[in-house]
């Protein structure tokens, strides 16, 4: 048997049927697919336990209250890392994202192990300009607090992350359980020293009438994601010393 270490993993909270499709795409591009089930109730807990049943390549991790998107990867981290799992591809349930580019992400992820590979979203024409725009205040941000490092993208969650680095960053703080897990992620690991490399992938946006779903909530999301980068501004500024320092071997990485 081949050594497993590197999985998909998709924190999932009532995404509705269309995560059954997003698992299949997932599962015919890897071997290993882990979904973490946030305490949905719109019955695709049950309806995973019976894919798994018939597919060893699939495990279904449950969580009984809906903890956030963050909360939902740490978990999934934690049993990962407790396997040997050194890398983990993070993707959304909703089917956005591109499931036919794991390979491509996985062999990158395997050149460059010490990496994070973030997905850079190319968008199609259904896209909604104001998320279009809104990412860019926080892309902006996540910027300056690693001066320009080369975050690609901060929200965009089709990512590989080595595990251990990640884990240490998320169990020493309380923060990044929910939306505010991927922006804080990207800038936490480049501060310790995780380079990043970005990769265009396209994202879809779906009609509800196609099964799409979102609870990305504007005015919640926004003041949370606002809070995270006050948080990042400040460790920002305790590190500035360094930053230069640590970009330049980036820069010299590449
Ligand atoms: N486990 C878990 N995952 C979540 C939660 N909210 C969002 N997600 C995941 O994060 C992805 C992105 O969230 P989504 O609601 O689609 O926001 P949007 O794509 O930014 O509109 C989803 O597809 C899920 O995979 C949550 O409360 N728990
Ligand atoms: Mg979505």
């Amino acid at each position: 048997m081949t050594e497993r270490t590197r999985i998909v993993l998709i924190p999932s909270y009532d995404p509705g049927p269309i995560l059954y499709e997003t698992v299949a795409a997932a599962r015919e591009q890897w071997p290993d697919v882990w979904v973490v089930v946030d305490g949905s109730s719109d019955g695709t807990a049950a309806g995973l336990d019976r894919l798994a049943q018939a597919d060893p390549g699939l495990r279904v991790i449950k969580l009984a209250e809906n903890r956030g998107k963050g909360a939902a990867v740490l978990r999934g981290l934690e049993a990962a890392a407790a396997e040997g799992i050194t890398h983990v591809l993070t993707m959304d349930a909703d089917g956005q994202h591109p499931a036919g580019l794991i390979p491509r992400f996985m062999a990158t992820s395997a050149e460059h192990p010490d990496c994070m590979i973030l997905g850079k979203p190319v968008f199609d024409a259904q896209a909604p300009l104001l998320r279009v725009r809104g990412r860019r205040v926080s892309n902006w941000w996540a910027n300056l607090e690693t001066l320009w490092i080369g975050i690609g993208d901060s929200l965009f969650g089709f990512r590989v992350y080595p595990v251990a680095p990640l884990l240490a960053v998320m169990r020493g703080q309380r923060w990044m359980r929910r939306f505010d897990f991927d922006p804080e992620a990207a800038v936490r690991l480049a501060w310790r020293g995780v380079r990043p490399v970005n990769i265009d992938a396209p994202v879809r946006y779906l009609s509800a009438d196609e099964g799409g779903t979102s609870h990305f909530n504007y005015w919640r999301d926004n003041v949370l994601l606002t809070w995270m980068h006050m948080r990042l501004l400040a460790g920002f500024l305790v590190r500035l010393p360094a930053l230069p320092g640590l970009r330049s071997r980036a820069r010299r990485a590449v």
